[in-house]
């Protein structure tokens, strides 16, 4: 970090010169990602500003993600962002995308077992009355980087032990015999509660991509009935239009 003295850019108020000069910083690279900014009170000696003013400056950059504040250690600068681009036209897994691109996957379990379904995965699985339903939940990690957190819920009939499942479900359902061929899929845009945004180590309120997907076999019963909460800042969904059709 620049040992001089902080010139601030001219023009508008304090708090907005600090946030562009910190912005440069970043950008000139002395400051890199997952480095310490210096506390409050050495930016407000350095820059010649009040302390409120840095406040001020770091609350507007931890909003746009620029910094992330870690409760008793300080404030960083946001790792790089790796934005994935991923096409909505075909029916692929979270570990086929990921290996498609060199990149690594890992998942963390955050639910895995068989339980009396809720009214929504009876009617959306189209189970019979004293059927159960299997639930897997996921945080998924690329290059160590979280991602998604996924909530699947499968028949127990299809899913009779769900402890089998280790990495990938479409390539467990695939040798099973499973794998589905059609889904129908619906995103939204929402912001990130306390806790999900605390999985996906971002700042709460930040914006994500919650999908939910329910998948077909080719006899047209519904396989999987998933929810997930895809990061805002990590993906671009892409999908081919043509006229007229
Ligand atoms: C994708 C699917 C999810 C599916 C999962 C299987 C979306 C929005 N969701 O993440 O529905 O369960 O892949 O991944 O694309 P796996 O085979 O790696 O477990």
């Amino acid at each position: 970090f620049d040992t001089n003295p902080v010139v601030l850019p001219q023009g508008g108020p304090l708090y907005l010169q600090l946030k562009r000069w910190i912005e440069d910083a970043i950008h000139r690279g002395a400051i890199k990602p997952g480095d310490a900014l210096p506390s409050e009170r050495d930016l407000a000696l350095k820059a010649d500003v009040s302390r409120v003013t840095v406040r001020k400056a770091v609350q507007h950059l931890v909003q746009d993600g620029v910094l992330i504040q870690r409760h008793g250690s300080g404030t960083f600068v946001a790792p790089q962002s790796q934005r994935v681009e991923q096409s909505l036209s075909h029916l692929t897994s979270f570990t086929e995308d990921m290996a498609r691109r060199g990149m690594s996957v890992r998942s963390e379990w955050l639910e895995k077992g068989i339980y009396i379904p809720s009214p929504e995965e009876t009617v959306t699985l189209g189970l019979s009355s004293g059927d159960m339903v299997a639930r897997l939940g996921r945080l998924r990690l690329s290059n160590d980087v979280p991602m998604a957190i996924e909530r699947a819920a499968l028949s127990a009939r299809i899913l009779p032990d769900p402890q089998v499942v280790q990495n990938s479900l479409y390539t467990h359902l695939e040798k099973s015999g499973n794998r589905p061929i059609r889904a129908i899929q619906r995103i939204r845009a929402a912001n990130l509660g306390e806790r999900d945004a605390k999985l996906l180590d971002v700042a709460a309120g930040s914006a994500s991509l919650n999908i939910e997907r329910i998948s077909y076999l080719a006899s047209g019963r519904v396989i999987e009935f998933t929810r997930s909460i895809y990061r805002g800042d990590t993906y671009d969904f892409v999908a081919e239009l043509r006229l007229g059709e």
